[in-house]
């Protein structure tokens, strides 16, 4: 079984979804630090993530999550291997209208996946639901990485798809302890 609390940690481009997944999951008030976004080029939004995420979930047995997001600008790319440590999985959310897709794909899955290692999980938003190009176009770049974790088609704006994802991510985890225990 999974320990009794543990980490999930949501990366990706800014814009990609990070802060509203957390907040939709979180059952207590989220620290998000979201200021003015001066990045306009990279994303057109109006506020951004400075620091990171921090939410939190109780589960019905006592044990919780403890949700973290990424900061969306490059700058603060050092702080990415400090949020990793410890993570018992990584949610990858992608905007699938971004002309960059398969660029974000390649930089966060370098950078998080650990060679297959970290159970993982990726997310496309901002795509119709029966529109699989871009998903099967994601799957055949990371079986070209050797790399073979679920990609689902999620709107981060609906709670069911954002459980979706950790449920899927909770799969992932558990297959990766049994797979371990049986080295
Ligand atoms: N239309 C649409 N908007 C989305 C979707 N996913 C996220 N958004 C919106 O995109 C904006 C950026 O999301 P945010 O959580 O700040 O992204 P972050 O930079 O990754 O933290 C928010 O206003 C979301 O409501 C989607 O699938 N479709
Ligand atoms: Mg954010």
């Amino acid at each position: 079984m999974i320990s009794n609390e543990f980490k999930i940690l949501f990366t990706g481009p800014m814009g990609a979804g990070k802060t509203t997944a957390i907040t939709q999951l979180s059952d207590q008030e989220c620290v998000s630090t979201d200021v003015i976004n001066t990045d306009l080029e990279q994303c057109n939004k109006e506020m951004t993530t400075a620091g990171l995420d921090y939410g939190y979930i109780s589960l019905p047995d006592g044990s919780g999550v403890r949700l973290y997001g990424t900061p969306g600008q490059e700058r603060f790319q050092f702080m990415w291997p400090i949020l990793a440590t410890n993570a018992a999985g990584v949610i990858l959310l992608l905007n699938g209208e971004h002309p960059d897709l398969e660029e974000h794909l390649e930089l966060y899955t370098n950078a998080f996946s650990n060679n297959g290692e970290t159970p993982l999980v990726i997310g496309i938003g901002r795509i119709s639901s029966d529109d699989f190009t871009r998903i099967d176009r994601v799957t055949e770049k990371l079986a070209a990485k050797h790399l073979f974790v679920p990609v689902i088609s999620v709107d981060v704006r609906e709670c069911e798809d954002v459980l979706l994802l950790v449920e899927t991510l909770l799969c992932q985890i558990e297959a990766n302890e049994m797979e371990l225990m049986q080295v």
